[in-house]
């Protein structure tokens, strides 16, 4: 299984996964994947930005029908993440090949190389590299965990496939993946289609106060980062929960310094991210941030650094694929409907160059970015089923 290559898991619980991109468990996983695909009659090689591509050619010479995910992981994450819509699309070329059913549309099945955004900071990094979402000047100048920069780390990474292009013309995407919360499993169904994806909010804030001797100055005379720091964890909350489900806002990554327990905090860097499936309550909510932290910056006496939003809109999913979607469901004698995706995917990157559409399946307990991440098999292999129908019903409907 895939999860065997999942690098070390740094300091935290053993059982995660931890393969972050162009790391040696990533040019394993990918070799692993390749042999999977070559076998599935799909001829395999990595692109410029490090994603594993595998091709099976149509009848005509027609666009590809892309289904695709991720390959990398979040420190001690889950063997679902990604890695299920990535294996879900080599079952499907496996299932063509064994039938000897050759598509009108070429077959591709992707394996992204950077989703998740930990390296480098930039979330569904490889798709939106590849989709031009980000100019390449830009991106080979992202410095990652590692000091690296991205031209730097593929210049360096070497899985031994040859290279090969992302295909140029595509008729869909489509992406399988486990919902990562509780709704779905909540709702006792089993496989629906994504209706839109979550627009997401991030920025970087700095609170800078005076560091002092943590024995002789009295409260009244202190300026602590970290204490406007916990005011404005609280602002994302209150903020968050002001503007309702499904709207969520998160501070994720906090550093305190000095970080000694005998100085006051001078300085605090904290991460901010709000995500919600409506944009303009997602710019609303980043306007309401920057006056709350005004006013923390006020009362604390601090000054602080707001750094430009990257903001994300919500991506809807093509209708024509979700009806197809839908009737795949049916065809599963399941019950179709749809449902918002939280998390993002590199579907966003997708949607707009592409119709393109997502299959979710459910997360066992609404764990994911986990160890705890589940997703029953049974669940899984009808999400793949799912996926290889809708595959056939667009191959048909497109010829
Ligand atoms: O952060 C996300 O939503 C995705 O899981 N990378
Ligand atoms: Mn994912
Ligand atoms: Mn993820």
């Amino acid at each position: 299984m895939l999860a065997a290559h999942g690098g070390e898991a740094p300091g935290g619980d053993a059982r995660g996964v931890s393969r972050f991109p162009f790391s040696a468990a990533h040019a394993q996983a990918i070799r692993v994947v390749a042999g999977w695909m070559e076998e599935a009659g799909l001829s395999t090689g990595c692109d410029e930005f490090g994603n594993l591509i595998g091709i099976r050619p149509g009848r005509g010479d027609g666009p590809a029908i892309i289904l695709g995910s991720h390959m990398d992981t979040v420190p001690c994450g889950g063997i679902f993440d990604g890695a299920l819509g990535v294996v879900a699309g080599v079952e499907v070329a496996a299932a063509l090949h064994e039938s000897g059913r050759r598509l009108h549309h070429a077959l591709a099945v992707v394996g992204f190389a950077d989703e998740e955004g930990h390296q480098f900071g930039v979330g569904t990094l490889a798709s939106r590299c590849v989709t031009g979402g980000i100019p390449r000047e830009r991106s080979a100048l992202l410095r990652g965990r590692d000091g690296r920069t991205l031209a730097e780390s593929l210049a360096a990474f070497a899985p031994g496939l040859p290279r090969c292009a992302f295909p140029e013309r595509a008729a869909a995407y489509l992406e399988l993946h486990i919902e990562q919360g509780p709704v779905l499993a909540r709702s006792g169904r089993r496989v629906p289609a994504v209706s839109t994806i979550t627009g997401i909010a991030r920025t970087a804030v700095v609170l800078e106060g005076e560091s002092n001797h943590a024995g002789t100055t009295p409260m009244t005379d202190r300026r602590d980062a970290l204490v406007g720091a916990a005011d404005v964890i609280l602002a994302v909350r209150a903020l968050a929960r002001a503007a309702g489900a499904p709207a969520v806002g998160t501070v994720g990554a906090l550093s305190v310094s000095p970080g000694a327990s005998n100085v006051v905090p001078g300085r605090v860097d904290l991460s901010i991210e709000f995500r919600t499936i409506d944009g303009v309550r997602l710019r609303n909510l980043c306007a309401g941030m920057e006056a709350e932290i005004q006013q923390v910056g006020q009362n604390r006496g601090l000054s602080y650094h707001i750094g430009d939003w990257d903001l994300r809109d919500p991506v809807p999913m093509n209708e024509g694929v979700q009806r197809a979607i839908a009737q795949a469901i049916r065809d599963a004698g399941c019950e179709p409907f749809a449902m918002p995706s939280g998390a993002g995917h590199d579907a966003m990157n997708l949607a707009p160059h592409m119709p393109s559409g997502m299959v979710f399946v459910p997360s066992a307990g609404g764990f994911s970015h986990s160890p705890r991440e589940w997703t029953d098999w049974e669940d899984a292999a009808l999400g793949a089923g799912v996926l290889a129908r809708t595959v056939v019903l667009l191959d048909e409907a497109g010829r």
